[in-house]
């Protein structure tokens, strides 16, 4: 059918058209069905090898150590390497990345803004990352059908179970609620028997709902999975990460960068001292509510 300018759905209009568009209507149906999708070549192999480079160089000083992607054996579980986004000007290609922004617009409203961006970085050994829900810090149960939180996770290496891939649990999204201590497991006996492996090859974009159980299986072999975690929240989420007011001199151009402008909660009303809500920003966010397209 022809999406009209329907006055019910003023958003969403703007939202589906752009999918449409962008030939993501069966990824739409995957991830209303089973909470997560599949985006393959996400990522040109360029962009993909640059991304994780630059991860596995930032690790090294930030572990005070020298990394080996294939034969690494020290580093071992999972490190957290933090507050990417203005390390490298390669990740505002990852958080701008045109097809899975539509689907987390979809999913989390124009507003939206960037949660974190971080790397799981891990090495052999270990239990993985245990299978939970995105919805943390005390989102009360039961979780709503909505999203209040939305996750592109960017395969930086091929994923492979053996290799410590991606795990879903399909469907999960509609149980509404956290996973219990005794459906984490991803490894022998404690397994969950519904975790599938997400196996797919490098540049691979993975979305899921925040309602979606996931986590990650421990790598079984020497070398390091590297991932690149896209983290997306609701305006009236607290984001993990503080982009507001700590945005570099220079990092952000002219209108080409008004959705990572929005994405980095420059537009967001809320937080005013003595001047109160500031007239530009509410204009901004009307500007937004009516904008009809997203991608540059
Ligand atoms: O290790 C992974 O790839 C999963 C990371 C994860 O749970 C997340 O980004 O929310
Ligand atoms: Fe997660």
């Amino acid at each position: 059918m022809d999406i009209g300018d329907w006055s019910a759905t003023p958003d969403l209009n703007d939202i589906y058209r752009e999918i449409r568009s962008l030939g993501l209507e069966t990824n739409l149906a995957e991830l209303e069905a089973y909470g997560f999708t599949i985006i393959p070549g996400a990522l040109s192999a360029e962009d993909t090898r640059a991304m994780r480079d630059t991860i596995i160089a930032l690790a090294e000083q930030r572990l005070g150590r020298r990394l080996d992607l294939e034969s690494e054996e020290d580093h071992q579980e999972i490190a957290l390497i933090p507050y990417l986004v203005f390390k490298d000007p390669i990740f505002k290609k990852a958080v701008l990345g045109q097809k899975q922004l539509a689907l987390i617009t979809y999913l989390l409203g124009k507003h939206c803004v960037l949660s974190s961006l971080t790397c799981h970085l891990k090495g052999p050994g270990g239990k993985g990352l245990l299978l939970h829900s995105d919805n943390a810090n005390n989102v009360p149960e039961p979780f709503s059908a909505y999203s209040h939180v939305a996750n592109t996770n960017y395969a930086l290496t091929d994923y492979t179970e053996e290799g410590g891939c991606l795990a879903m649990v399909p469907g999960s999204h509609r149980l509404h609620r956290q996973t219990t201590p005794w459906e984490t497991g991803l490894d022998g006996a404690d397994r969950n028997p519904n975790a599938i492996p997400i196996e797919v090859p490098a540049g691979t974009a993975i979305v899921w709902h925040g309602n979606t159980w996931h986590g990650s299986f421990p790598r079984k072999k020497p070398g390091l999975r590297v991932n690149l975690a896209t983290y997306f929240c609701r305006e009236y989420m607290m984001p993990q990460e503080a982009y507001r007011g700590n945005i570099p001199d220079g990092f952000l151009g002219g209108a080409e960068d008004d959705r990572l402008r929005l994405l980095l909660g420059e537009e967001i009303v809320h937080g005013w001292r003595d001047e109160g809500p500031s007239p530009k920003h509410r204009e901004r966010r009307a500007q937004v509510a009516r904008s009809r397209t997203w991608q540059t």
